[in-house]
């Protein structure tokens, strides 16, 4: 395996990128007027170290470990030729967000200090987990799927490696090899990774090597001393606009955005545009994919010159609504508190 020169590979222009050290966060204005998907092009990239270069004709999937009857490997050509599912997911760092419960709440959590643009969603192509566990012969004694990742050990805790409870497994989880119609980029997994619907990102391990099934609970450090105790992700809303966007005064304009929620769909989603005294129900469009997000838009009319503070609250089908605040975190995670947005009403 050969190692880059930078951590992630494709390009990160400012306009599509804030970077932050090994990885890059979505400029939400960039995904103004776009579909449903997010491109490759301006998809989030966490990384723990860097991005390798896999070879793919030496590359193999390793899956044994005592929950299974018949160990065996996989091979790309291998995995390629087993009957694939297609599914419209999305993916979302557990930190997304963290950066607001400094700038909001004044109360902040060490970390990458992400923004809103820790999310994507992509079309992704791949081998039903379970269907791989059933090929190996997976007993009714597994418990965990530890998915071992090939990138380089992260400082002293070894490979990125995070266990799966089995019946996350069995349910609805993606051995992916294609994004948005083709082969995984590099920075994204290539030449295969899993997906985990719903999930905190840390569950979807890139450059998948190796699925170890156990008879008993596994450890590692990403579900105890990084994500313990995280699995799915709450309510979010973000407007696809640039932070301290400038509006001009005349004229109506089209306000968009986009809601998510790990736990199900999104059923109304409420936009306040004077710093929430006052609230609108959003309109929905397009799509409306539980395991991906709601776009919706309203429109607005600004009546005077200065700063606003946009809002938007979302709420999904388990009845979970956005707070004002959410209380503090230790690792930042689960920011899941309306945003204020700035824009700034100017003379055109
Ligand atoms: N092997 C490996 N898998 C990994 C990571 C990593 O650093 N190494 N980062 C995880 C985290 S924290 C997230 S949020 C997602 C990010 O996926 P992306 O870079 O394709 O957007 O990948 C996860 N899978
Ligand atoms: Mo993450």
């Amino acid at each position: 395996m050969r190692q880059a020169t930078a951590p992630i590979i494709k390009p990160l222009p400012d306009h599509l990128f804030r970077v932050h050290g090994n990885s890059a966060e979505m400029r939400w204005e960039a995904m103004a007027g776009l579909g449903y998907h997010t491109p490759n092009d301006r998809f989030f990239v966490r990384n723990h170290t860097s991005t390798p270069l896999i070879d793919v004709t030496t590359w193999r999937l390793q899956v044994h470990g005592p929950g299974v009857r018949r160990p065996r490997e996989f091979t790309y050509d291998e995995l390629r030729a087993m009957p694939s599912r297609t599914y419209d997911v999305a993916l979302e760092c557990a930190g997304n967000g963290r950066r607001f419960y400094r700038t909001q709440q004044h109360d902040g959590a060490p970390g990458t200090q992400w923004g809103l643009g820790g999310i994507g969603v992509a079309r992704w192509r791949g081998v039903p987990l379970k269907q791989l566990l059933e090929e190996v012969g997976v007993l009714p004694e597994a418990v965990d799927v530890l998915a071992i990742g090939l990138d380089a050990p992260f400082e002293e805790h070894g490979h990125v490696r995070r266990p799966l409870p089995i019946d996350k497994a069995m349910d609805d989880v993606l051995v992916a090899y294609e994004m948005n119609g083709v082969p995984l980029p590099p920075d994204h997994g290539f030449p295969v990774r899993l997906v985990v619907p719903g999930w905190v990102g840390i569950a979807s391990i890139k450059w998948l090597g190796e699925l170890e099934v156990s008879t008993v609970p596994l450890f590692t450090p990403w579900n105890t001393v990084f994500y313990p105790d995280v699995t799915t992700q709450p309510v979010k809303s973000a407007f696809e606009l640039a932070w301290n966007a400038r509006v001009p005064l005349s004229g109506t304009r089209t306000l968009r955005g986009r809601s998510w929620s790990g736990q199900g769909r999104i059923v109304r989603v409420e936009v306040s545009m004077d710093g929430g005294l006052t609230w609108r129900v959003a309109e929905h469009h397009g799509h409306h994919l539980a395991k991906a997000w709601l776009p919706w838009h309203v429109e607005w009319t600004p009546r005077h010159t200065g700063t606003r503070l946009l809002m938007a609250r979302a709420t999904d089908e388990t009845g979970a609504t956005q707070p004002l605040t959410r209380p503090r975190h230790p690792f930042g995670y689960h920011f899941d508190a309306v945003v204020r947005h700035p824009v700034h009403v100017v003379l055109d």
